[in-house]
This record gives structure tokens, C-alpha cells and sequence, in this order.
């Protein structure tokens, strides 16, 4: 059953979150990340995030800005865990993980029409989540990765972990967390509305074609599905 904050967030915002690039500049072949986001666009991501672990402030808060410079307004710039660069830049919104600030704090601050997202890394984190004011979860991670180790529970969610987080909510849930090109497809299937990657994009030598061939098993898993 859906609570009355799932019926509200839902009325709010259409975002497609069918892929979703969370950048990392550390795995970057060579490219800037401007070019990397225009290459990623052109593949065809729907939304992309800005993470960053290691720079300044003034340095994220730059970055931010050259990507709204240069992505389609049509696809959502969220930055992660910061809600003062997110505010600084008028991103679309904020990313937050389970010790960033609350999510009802940075709603407050970013407004009924800023885009929330928030990590969930098992049941009882998710079941909280049900009654905030989020636009989507990201379901952390659904498989084992090397690109992020911190996490707070030891198991990954797994397919069948994301299928149970399936039945308990119609808030859009997006996969994150060793998706590639051979698992897409069944992440798709078993209930994600969309896939973030890393390194699949990121790390490729090719992020464009990475980004169209993850976007072509998404399809097909939605075809299959219909
Ligand atoms: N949050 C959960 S898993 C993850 C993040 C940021 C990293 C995912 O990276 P990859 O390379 O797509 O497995
Ligand atoms: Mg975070």
C-alpha cells in the first residue's frame, strides 16, 4: 500500500531515471569530465550526477557549474551528498546517502521542486525511507563493486533483494552497484525503474557506445517485461 507521502511525491515529478551516470573522475580514460557528460548525453543517460569524494568545495561548486553549462536541460544535474553546492548551483538536486543530512532537512532547503534521491542498503533503511519526502531510492548496492567499499551492511542487495524492494514500494527505484552490459537486462526485470552505473561509463574507453548499449538492454528488458 502506498503511504500518503508516496502519493504526493509521485503526483510531483515525472524524472526519467532510466540511466543514470554518477560521475567519477578518477576513472576517467583520458577524457575531461565535461566531455565524458557530453559523450554520456549523446549515448543516451537520462541523469547525471556529479560525485565527488576528494576536491574542494570551490572546486565541486566549479565543476557543477561547467556541467550546467554544457547538459540538455531536459537531463537532471544531482549532485552528491552536498546540498550547499546543490543550492549554489541550482542544480536539479541533491543525492544523499544514509549519513549525509536528513533528507527532510535538505527538502526544506531545496524546496517541493528539487529532485531528492537517497541511498538504501537494506529493508529497514528502505521501510524508513517510505515515510520521507524522496522523489526515488537508489537501491546500494545491488551487487558487489570495488568503485565504492564503504558500506554499512555487509550483504549487497542482490536480484532477489531488489525484487523484495520491488513489492514493498511504488516509489522509482534505481539500481546501483556492478551494473554492466551482462547484468542490465535482469536488473531491469527484476523491478528497477532504472540503472546507475560508475564504471561501466566512467571507466570506458568509449563512454558513448557504453552508454547506448546499457540504454538498448534497458529497452529490451522493458519490451520483455511488457
Ligand atoms: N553507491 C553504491 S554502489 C556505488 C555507489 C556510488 C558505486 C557503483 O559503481 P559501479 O562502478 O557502477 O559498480
Ligand atoms: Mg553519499
Amino acid at each position: 500500500m502506498k503511504t500518503e507521502r508516496e502519493k504526493e511525491n509521485k503526483k510531483e515529478k515525472k524524472i526519467d531515471l532510466s540511466l543514470y551516470l554518477v560521475t567519477d573522475r578518477r576513472l576517467l580514460q583520458g577524457l575531461s569530465l565535461t566531455d565524458l557528460v557530453r559523450k554520456a548525453v549523446y549515448g543516451g543517460v537520462t541523469v547525471v550526477q556529479l560525485r565527488e569524494k576528494e576536491c574542494s568545495s570551490r572546486e565541486f561548486y566549479e565543476l557543477a557549474l561547467e556541467l550546467k553549462k554544457i547538459m540538455p536541460t531536459e537531463i537532471p544535474l544531482i549532485i552528491n551528498d552536498r546540498v550547499d553546492i546543490a543550492l549554489a548551483v541550482r542544480a536539479d538536486g541533491v543525492h544523499l546517502g544514509q549519513s549525509d543530512l536528513p533528507v527532510k532537512t535538505a527538502r526544506e532547503l531545496l524546496g517541493q521542486e528539487a529532485i531528492i534521491g537517497l541511498s538504501v542498503e537494506n529493508l529497514k533503511q528502505l521501510e524508513e525511507a517510505l515515510h520521507l519526502p524522496v522523489d526515488y531510492l537508489a537501491i546500494s548496492p545491488v551487487f558487489p563493486t570495488p568503485t565504492k567499499t564503504d558500506f554499512s551492511s555487509p550483504a549487497a542487495w542482490g536480484l532477489d533483494g531488489l525484487r523484495q524492494a520491488r513489492n514493498l514500494t511504488e516509489l522509482p527505484l534505481v539500481a546501483i552497484g556492478g551494473i554492466n552490459e551482462e547484468n542490465a537486462e535482469k536488473v531491469i526485470s527484476a523491478g528497477a525503474d532504472g540503472l546507475a552505473v560508475v564504471s561501466a561509463i566512467c571507466a570506458s574507453s568509449d563512454p558513448e557506445q557504453a552508454a547506448r548499449a546499457l540504454k538498448e538492454k534497458i529497452e529490451q528488458a522493458r519490451k520483455k517485461k511488457n
